[in-house]
């Protein structure tokens, strides 16, 4: 009897986090799945300028073209990193993020130097 409480509850957690789910891409802020494309090389983020609006939900399709190993790395206004993806040498990576308030957020490569050598963008947030 146990076993199958507990199977129960659990069911309707996977069918609450399965809504959840699938509910999200453009109910909250009434805005549609934006893709992104990004290139990193050596040693550049392209385009080194993006933009978007609060609660926009984007995903980025990121592409290393570069003979490096590169991530992209989104650092929030206090420093602290929202999003880090690393992204091997001809490989390609995608993830999502919804910026969730207004204003620039930069967007580098964490590797040792490779922000110093041009690896940074901008993603300008407006309200
Ligand atoms: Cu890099």
């Amino acid at each position: 009897m146990m076993a199958r409480r507990v199977g129960f509850s659990l069911l309707i957690t996977l069918m609450a986090l399965t809504l959840a789910a699938c509910g999200s891409p453009n109910s909250e802020a009434g805005l549609p799945v934006r893709s992104l494309s990004v290139e990193l090389s050596e040693f550049s983020i392209s385009p080194n300028v993006l933009s978007a609006q609060v609660g926009e939900p984007l995903t980025f399709n990121i592409t290393n073209k570069g003979v490096l190993d590169h991530d992209v790395t989104i650092v929030g206004p206090e420093g602290q990193k929202l999003i880090h993806v690393e992204v091997k040498h001809g490989h390609s990576a995608t993830f999502d993020f919804r910026p969730s308030a207004s204003g620039e957020l930069r967007i580098l490569c964490s590797i040792d130097g490779h922000a110093k050598a041009g690896m940074t963008a901008q993603l300008i947030v407006s309200p």
